[in-house]
């Protein structure tokens, strides 16, 4: 097998690899530690790994990865029925934690293994993976039901890593920062992986804040990435932040994706800086399609172009592919290349609707193509899916956690526009006792402890009824008016 990190075994083992707070390793200490932790965990399948972001994180899915076994990455706050259906769906073989975590029921009796970071003596195993062998299982959520997990191979994700390197022209001299969640493929797959396939390194936040930003930038770290709630709290503090101005001004790179990113934040970063934000566009099941490349140039409000080795088209309604790139025919993105996930794990249905039966994926993201190919998005083909601080977030899981609730007898959930997390979630109560009625942080706490604190509704109406079509079904539409 080939490794996904070549760097792990190269002449680089005092180079620095990752740095969490005041905590750091070199590659010849990653190597120490994931070679002794994936000596334990070859013998599995599949291994879950509960994903804080500390530097535990990191090792745990360096080392399965190098052993071989795909991992599970687990969001630690996740909720009971979330977190319930996640290792139901999955069966890992065992739970990999940092020391000292404290783990909720719902894990029940799973194996638990603490990672040492500063473990030695182990090699990795010469493991037999295969590059279409599974390297992770993500979970992501749907318009309905309970998330699905996206089977990501090995080839996916050493393909995306090296096609943003492309276009990015990321090496082994950029230090990354960041402090975006590692149980996604932004924070993980692009945040962790990709820094160490370089060779290069990364400094993670622990959580984001401008002054984390502003210190590693002004402090020799060359790229920066986000989602646009990140960079619009950015665009708001520069202002009084001349330290912020100096630090996104020197930067080699500044990333924003798995959202929009506003015009109005593109601008005002770019007037008080100097520099542009570029946009990249990727999905769970997808990894990264397109991106503004570092020598193209940067536009607002676009995704810029295909990457390397993926395939992308516009289709009409009807499946027809579009093939004039005017900058106004809108159609569903579809792409198709060795980016993608093999399957969602378990779901044989949904994984077939997904595709079409030529091999193109159906992304539900509507586009239009400007003349020198560069992508715009300008909205979803379902409006059950909200994107509330670069999280997607299914209205049916929360209507059915909603609906769990004593206090509420209907539900209907919606995302409303907010300039800070993009959309917030909205939920449309019929309570059970009308004089009654649940309050917004009552409904807020449940739904956090079921799924997951970024779940939670921002904003609560209560109502008499929720307006119905002929056939019963709900009519969104008609909520907010
Ligand atoms: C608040 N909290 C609660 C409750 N209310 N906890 C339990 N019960 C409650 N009722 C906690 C939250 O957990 C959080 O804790 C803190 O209070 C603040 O909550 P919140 O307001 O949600 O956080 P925020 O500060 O507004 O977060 C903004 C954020 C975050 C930092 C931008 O949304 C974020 O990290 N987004 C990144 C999402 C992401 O990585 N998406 C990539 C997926 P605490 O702060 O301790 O957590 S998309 C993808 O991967 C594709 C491939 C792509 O294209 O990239
Ligand atoms: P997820 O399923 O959480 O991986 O989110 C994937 C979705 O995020 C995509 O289908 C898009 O709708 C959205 N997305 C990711 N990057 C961008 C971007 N740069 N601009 C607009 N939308 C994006």
């Amino acid at each position: 097998m080939t490794s996904l990190f070549p760097a792990l075994r190269g002449a680089t083992a005092d180079r620095p690899a990752l740095r969490f707070g005041d905590r750091s390793l070199t590659y010849g200490q990653l190597a120490a530690a994931t070679g002794a932790l994936a000596g334990r965990l070859a013998r599995y399948d599949r291994v879950a790994v509960w994903a804080t972001a500390e530097l535990e994180t990191a090792v745990a899915v360096v080392a399965a990865l190098e052993a071989g076994v795909a991992a599970v990455p687990l969001n630690p706050k996740s909720g009971e029925k979330e977190l319930g259906h996640i290792l139901n769906d999955s069966r890992p073989g065992l739970l990999l934690v940092p020391p000292g975590a404290e783990l909720p029921a719902a894990v029940g009796g799973l194996e638990r293994v603490d990672i040492d970071v500063h473990g030695t003596g182990g090699i990795a195993p010469d493991s037999a993976a295969q590059d279409g062998d599974p390297a992770l299982v993500v979970y992501t959520s749907g318009t309905t039901g309970p998330p699905k997990g996206a089977v990501l191979p090995r080839r996916a994700i050493a393909t995306t890593l090296d096609a943003l390197a492309d276009a990015w022209q990321w090496t082994s001299d950029d230090i990354l920062v960041h402090g975006l969640p590692l149980f996604h493929v932004h924070g993980l797959v692009l945040g962790i992986l990709g820094p160490l396939r370089r060779g290069g390194s990364v400094r993670h936040l622990g959580r984001f804040s401008t002054d984390g930003v502003a210190r590693e930038l002004n402090a020799g770290a060359s790229m920066l990435f986000g989602v646009p709630t990140m960079y619009h709290r950015i665009a708001e503090t520069l202002a009084g932040d001349p330290e912020l101005v100096k630090a996104l001004g020197g930067a080699r790179l500044l990333v924003s994706g798995s959202a929009a990113l506003p015009v109005h934040d593109h601008e005002r970063i770019t007037a008080t800086t100097g520099r542009r934000v570029i946009e990249r566009y990727g999905m769970t099941e997808t990894l990264m399609n397109t991106s503004v490349r570092a020598d193209g140039v940067p536009r607002a409000g676009t995704v810029g172009v295909p990457l390397p080795g993926v395939e992308l088209r516009l289709v009409e309604e009807d499946g027809s592919p579009i093939t004039s790139y005017d900058g106004e025919t809108v159609g569903e993105i579809q792409v198709r290349g060795p980016n993608l996930f093999t399957e969602y794990l378990n779901r044989p249905d949904a994984t077939a609707a997904a595709f079409t039966a030529d091999g193109w994926f159906r992304t539900g993201d509507m586009a239009v193509r400007d003349a020198d190919g560069y992508v715009r998005i300008v909205g979803r083909k379902a409006t059950d899916l909200i994107k509330s601080g670069g999280y997607k977030i299914g209205a049916g899981e929360i209507e059915n956690a909603l609906l769990e609730h004593p206090g509420v007898r209907e539900a209907a959930v919606t995302g409303e526009p907010d300039p800070d997390l993009g959309e917030r979630i909205v939920a449309w109560i019929v309570p059970e006792d009308p004089e009654s009625p649940p309050a917004l942080d009552e409904l807020a706490d449940h739904v956090a402890a079921r799924l997951a604190p970024h779940k939670r509704p921002r904003v609560v109406h209560h109502l008499a009824a929720l307006p119905r079509n002929d056939m019963g079904k709900i009519m969104k539409r008609a909520l907010h008016d």
